[in-house]
């Protein structure tokens, strides 16, 4: 939730966020400043958002507005499976090894 304050009386003191450029990933709540997610979020994809939220009174005939910037941090949670590298594997055994023997070696790194 974002915050502003504006002294002016009336319409100049009435405040409106929005984003500049709007986010395709959150969107502001114009008069309460709260930023809600609109996207699934992906930590191996994107795992920070840098947003500029803009602050603009209401005044009609000279309206002001501020900029603040929003950083965003994406915590990493445990959703990737495991993956295998250097596939296909393959291997040949003599038809008389001694049983026990090492017939393959997968490396988890
Ligand atoms: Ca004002
Ligand atoms: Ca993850």
């Amino acid at each position: 939730m974002v915050n502003a304050t504006d002294p002016d009386q009336g319409t100049g003191g009435s405040v409106l966020f929005s984003f500049q450029p709007p986010s395709s990933f959150f969107t502001i709540d114009g008069a309460r400043g709260t930023v809600t997610v609109t996207k699934p979020l992906d930590y191996e994809t994107t795992s920070a958002y840098q947003l500029t939220v803009n602050a603009t009174d209401q005044d009609k005939l000279r309206p002001l507005s501020r900029l603040a910037n929003l950083a965003i941090s994406i915590t990493d949670v445990q959703d990737m499976d495991p993956i295998f590298t250097n596939l296909p594997y393959s291997t040949n055994i003599e038809e008389d090894v001694p049983l026990v023997s090492v017939a393959f070696h997968l490396y988890p790194t």
